[in-house]
């Protein structure tokens, strides 16, 4: 059988072992090419191939539900649920998605690409179908890394203790994207070196089925005499004590071993762990040697696994700057959760161990760890990707903000990404700048970055920067460090007539298009506002006053974002300017090239350009109309009136 063939997952049933074992291979290579083409999870997908098909044959998908934590394992579940055919189309725009996606297929009951959250919802589904009075299975698959997160064992506490029926998965390999940390990492990896807890539990039955007791009373002796063994013998029996029935640890490439322990999970009445052991990056040498390397990346030499030269990333240069001010300042603290190489910290790890620690998937155990690394004197600087901060907005607030403490929040993938609506990095503007006490920058290339963390670093309370994923401007580094004034921003270019405002990398896009309306003799001022919060409002103001229409540029929700911060600025202050705001709309970013989606939303030279002549249209419209313009008067009255709203 080829996959070609494959209607649906319920053919799975009825393929004999060695047909099963061609499709297998047959999945590895259409992956592997797929991957290496398009860029996407390579390992974690290669080492879930046996149990995708096991799932898929114990399992009636979609009736039983299988939801996969993350998601970004689950190519080998697409190509089993009748999406061969578009599977070339992996993350582009319009194609299939980089992550599960009820819009693509039944087989998928979440859009999600966050870790940890699959137990929480597999509860939530077993509840909903108790109460329906329905029976199928919900099965959540989690990986090792994602189970680093706490929220997974808020699921598991829940579940242990209402019994309701489900099983967890629990696909074990010793990797989060990096090699796994945390005592839970440890612990599985004694179960997996240890002797199998099925074995013990049925040796130890045997042993005490041959000593002669009579009476209820032994018989209990015998039940409590098995689990004081079986705890002496397998180390600290985690989620049995939490309620759930354990089974493994099982080979996650043994097919037949694979469906045997899904079918006793799922003759079970309880929830259940089936704790699976496997190989990330299984069947490709160069995977299997680098399985973080090929996590998920770009595209790749499908031979050799070679990518190509890379350009100097914002990452790299917030990895050097950060080690530099780590060599001149004990109290410099790195914090990643489990992406040490995304961040650029990997350097740092090497260079200073001690003052570095990766806290596994837990952002929100990361930013309040900041917190009291900060009051025992640290200057810890948690490097986060804006959409995995989102996790920890109430420790921002509470734990650090609150606190004044002085946290810096290195803000990674600020703007749109590849992966799609659960990673775009486009709310952190509008949910930082709520916040008291919170100093929130933007830089508009390299050099400013490592100014601004310099700048956070000798700022006593917290302060956030948050820059794009990817290459970096290409501009020179200056040697030495300075502090840009904190709420200062800077006139990049004079100009009379609009004034173009562009938040981090969109500062250059708007000298870009100010170049475009010198050619149609239109003069713009550019300015570089460097600080979301603090405002600089004097500048702001100024300009508004002086040109009199203004053009906001951000790569970031236009809704609370840097836009709506100078709208309010300027209605507290009675600034009377025509503002036009470009960002983001009121929408989730789908997968696709950003450049395609910048586009589309207008956030290039063209797009500003032709927003700031259709901007000069309105207010020259204005001029002309000016004498009956009752509404101009009104707003502001209005806002005088709100005058005692300090921005
Ligand atoms: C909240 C959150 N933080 C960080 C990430 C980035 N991330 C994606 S996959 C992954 C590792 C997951 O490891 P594991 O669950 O063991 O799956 P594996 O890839 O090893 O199969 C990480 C850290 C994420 N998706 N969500």
């Amino acid at each position: 059988m080829h996959l070609r063939d494959l209607t649906g997952p319920e053919q799975l049933k009825r393929l004999t072992p060695a047909e099963l074992a061609e499709l297998a291979a047959e999945i590895r290579r259409v992956i592997l090419e797929t991957v290496a083409a398009n860029g996407g999870h390579l390992a974690p997908n290669l080492g879930v191939v046996e149990l995708t098909l096991a799932l898929h044959i114990v399992f009636d998908s979609p009736r039983d539900k299988i939801l996969w934590d993350v998601s970004h394992q689950s190519y080998v579940h697409k190509l089993l649920t009748g999406r061969l055919h578009q599977f070339h189309t992996l993350r582009q725009y319009g194609g299939i998605a980089g992550f599960t996606d009820p819009r693509e297929s039944v087989h998928d009951h979440f859009h999600w690409g966050h870790a940890s959250t699959s137990i929480s919802a597999a509860v939530g589904m077993a509840k909903a179908r108790d109460l329906a009075g329905d029976d199928y299975e919900v099965v959540a698959v989690i990986g090792d890394g994602a189970l680093t997160g706490g929220m997974a064992y808020e699921g598991l506490d829940h579940a242990g203790q209402d019994k309701t029926k489900l099983i967890v998965v629990l696909n074990d390999n010793s990797m989060s994207i990096a090699p796994n940390v945390g005592g839970i990492s440890n612990y599985l990896a004694r179960i997996r070196t240890g002797p199998s807890y099925q074995r013990v539990k049925h040796d130890v039955a045997e042993a005490l089925r041959q000593i002669p007791f009579v009476g209820s009373q032994a018989l209990d002796l015998v039940d409590r005499l098995k689990e004081g063994v079986k705890h002496l013998l397998v180390h600290n029996m985690f989620f049995e004590d939490l309620g759930f029935t354990y089974l493994g640890p099982v080979d996650g490439h043994n097919l037949a071993a694979l469906q045997d322990v899904l079918r006793q999970a799922r003759s079970y009445p309880g929830p259940t762990v089936v704790h699976v052991v496997t190989t990330k990056g299984k069947g490709v040498p160069y995977a299997e040697e680098l399985p973080d390397k090929f996590h998920g990346g770009g595209p790749f030499d499908v031979a050799t696994g070679r990518t190509g030269p890379g350009a100097v990333t914002y990452s790299e240069v917030f990895g050097r700057t950060i080690c530099k001010l780590a060599a001149e300042d004990q109290r410099v603290c790195a914090i990643t959760a489990a992406m040490p190489d995304g961040t650029g910290l990997s350097r740092f790890a090497r260079q200073f161990p001690d003052r570095y620690f990766d806290v596994g998937i837990a952002e929100q155990h990361g930013v309040t760890f900041a917190a009291g690394l900060a009051k025992g004197g640290m200057r810890p600087v948690f490097a986060v990707y804006s959409t995995f901060l989102q996790r920890a907005y109430d420790q921002v607030i509470h734990d650090v903000a609150l606190q004044n403490l002085p946290v810096t929040l290195a803000i990674d993938r600020g703007g749109l990404v590849e992966d799609g609506a659960t990673h775009q990095g486009v709310f952190d503007v509008a949910y930082l700048r709520a916040i008291p006490n919170m100093v929130v920058m933007a830089p508009k290339d390299e050099n400013e970055l490592q100014h601004m963390l310099y700048t956070a670093l000798c700022h006593e309370g917290p302060a956030t920067l948050r820059y794009p994923r990817g290459k970096a401007q290409g501009v020179p580094l200056d040697e030495t460090l300075q502090q840009l004034p904190i709420g200062r921003g800077e006139v990049l270019q004079e100009g009379t007539d609009v004034v173009l405002v562009g938040l981090g990398t969109m500062a250059r896009v708007c000298q870009e298009a100010a170049r475009l309306l010198a050619e149609k003799s239109i003069s713009a001022m550019v300015i570089n506002p460097r600080y979301v919060k603090p405002l600089d409002a004097d500048l702001l103001l100024a300009a508004g006053r002086q040109v009199g229409a203004v053009v906001t540029v951000e790569e970031a929700c236009l809704a609370g974002g840097f836009g709506s911060a100078v709208l309010e600025l300027f209605a507290a202050h009675g600034v009377d300017a025509r503002v036009t705001r470009m960002g983001i709309p009121d929408e989730f970013v789908d997968h696709g090239k950003p450049a395609h989606f910048l586009e589309r939303y207008g956030l290039t030279p063209e797009g500003v350009a032709q927003r700031a002549e259709q901007l000069l249209l309105q207010v020259r419209a204005d001029l002309s109309a000016q004498p009956a313009r009752p509404k101009r008067t009104v707003r502001r009255v209005g806002a005088k009136a709100a005058g005692s709203e300090r921005p």
